[in-house]
């Protein structure tokens, strides 16, 4: 019998073997473009990298095996352009795409042209993509696999009557979102009936303007919440584990600046509690790949379903510190429909870990960017410290796309010394002349609430006194 199961095992693992992808294309660039040649390099797996006339001096062109021009440096030209990055993984005859975080990374149209023309998409099945398509289904979904979900409205806003029905149904503050937006984008909040009347015209004005549909919805507000996140990796067999939590409370107009795994907030029973909930949610929707599931988190321990970012995130190394594990290779091996060998009970949690965003902006002005050249550049580096950046002395930051130009990834033992070994490594970090947020962590690893761990999505107002966009 033994005999009879270990031969299977052989048949499976030769079988799932022969499988591994020879050649993916990467539809990114930056430092996850250079994550991921990591990975494959590791893997065996060759990489065809794309690029604008923007980024031809990047590393990802250089340490790719191949690399074709795909088009002019605004993105719509090249990295969101599918006919381009389709011919190009034609022309080097690739089985798979990764894309990355943005640009194409979560449309579901790219991935079923991928699907259609034979190449594998290395992210969730279309089928799982379309069961969350808008925030209400999501919502619906979630709910009815036993997440719990703020109080909101069942159905699309349709206009002010409507607005102030529901509004005086759940109760101020109110947050009116997009059906269609996700990241916080196009949020608004409201505290009285005057401003939810002078709000719901143009938020649907706006929802129109960037996501293509006017529809709207509305939820109670929490306040004073935590963001936590939980990583979930499930295979194509309906294997689904979560490697814990990320605390990402710490942001600006929703774009995160510094995450931490674990979060201070949770404690076992809460972690197993939200954690199982993430699973169920996955479950529900047929997860596949790496994802996120997000949630607010309340002071007394409510805590409620939010999204499903169906791709890897930025923040994923906080996680990798901790698990021991590589996201970007399982990502790959479970998209080849390699199964998952790892159970729930064998994610052993080590340590803390935090991550600082270092963006080419200025936190003193407002955080304008700072694009260009990079004269001087010095990355800390020694125990306990992974940087993960596409950026060189005499690199240029391009206006054209995102600011961030490193992560520093600190793990330490615990929570304490993780942030001792940032705050060395932070005092190592030479970026010059341009501006970056490297000062503003150095601020928040010396801040009270923050040592403290007592960090919620305004935890900004209280180092620079400003409001965020949606509070405004
Ligand atoms: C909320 C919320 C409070 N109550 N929804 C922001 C990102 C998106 N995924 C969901 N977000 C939020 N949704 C309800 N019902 C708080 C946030 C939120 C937030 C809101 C305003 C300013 C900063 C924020 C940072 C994280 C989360």
């Amino acid at each position: 019998m033994a005999l009879a199961i270990g031969c299977q095992t052989i048949a499976l693992w030769l079988i799932e073997r022969s499988m591994m992808f020879s050649k993916i294309l990467i539809a990114n660039r930056g430092e996850i473009a250079l994550r991921i040649i990591r990975a494959c390099k590791e893997l065996g797996i060759r990489t065809v990298a794309v690029y604008s006339e923007a980024d031809k001096d990047s590393l990802h062109v250089r340490f790719a095996d191949e690399a074709l021009c795909i088009g002019g440096a605004s993105p719509a030209n090249s990295y969101l352009n599918i006919p381009a990055i389709i011919s190009a993984a034609e022309i080097t005859d690739v089985e798979a795409i990764h894309p990355g975080y943005g640009f194409l990374s979560e449309n579901s149209h790219f991935a079923e042209i991928c699907e259609s023309c034979k190449i594998t998409f290395i992210g969730p099945n279309s089928e799982s993509m379309n069961m969350m398509a808008d925030k209400m289904t999501a919502r619906e979904t979630m709910r009815k696999a036993g997440l719990p979900i703020v109080p909101g409205s069942q159905t699309t806003v349709k206009d002010k009557n409507d607005a102030l029905k529901i509004a005086h149904k759940i109760k101020y503050p109110i947050i009116i979102k997009a059906s269609l937006g996700g990241g916080g984008r196009g949020m608004r909040v409201c505290h009285n009936d005057v401003r939810l009347i002078s709000s719901i015209m143009t938020a649907q004005a706006e929802a129109e303007a960037a996501f293509g549909s006017p529809d709207i919805y509305m939820e109670k507000y929490v306040t004073n919440a935590r963001h936590i996140e939980f990583q979930i990796l499930a295979d194509s067999y309906g294997h689904i584990i979560h490697l814990g939590e990320r605390d990402c409370s710490i942001q600006r107009r929703h774009q995160k600046l510094l995450e931490e795994a674990p979060s201070p907030a949770l404690d076992n029973r809460l972690r197993k509690k939200m954690g199982d909930a993430a699973v169920r949610g996955a479950k529900a929707v047929k997860y596949r790949g790496v994802g996120t599931m997000e949630f607010i988190l309340e002071e007394n321990g409510s805590f409620y379903f939010m999204e499903l970012n169906k791709r890897i995130q930025v923040e994923h190394p906080v996680t990798e510190s901790i698990c021991g594990i590589d996201l970007i290779k399982w990502q790959i091996r479970v998209a080849t429909g390699e199964r998952l060998t790892i159970n729930q009970d064998e994610v052993k949690i080590s340590g803390a870990s935090i991550e600082c965003r270092i963006n080419a902006e200025d936190p003193d002005n407002n955080f304008i960017p700072s694009p260009g050249k990079i004269e001087e550049l010095h990355f800390p580096a020694g125990p306990n410290i992974r940087i993960d950046s596409h950026a060189y002395q005499g690199y240029t930051i391009s206006p054209y796309y995102d600011s961030m130009i490193a992560k520093i990834i600190a793990h330490g033992k615990n929570r304490d010394e993780a942030i001792k070994i940032m705050k060395r490594a932070l005092d190592e970090l030479i970026i010059a002349p341009i501006k970056t947020t490297a000062g503003l962590h150095r601020k928040i690893m010396d801040n009270k609430l923050f040592l403290e761990g007592k960090v919620y999505t305004n935890f900004l107002e209280n180092i620079y006194g400003t409001k965020s966009e949606s509070e405004e």
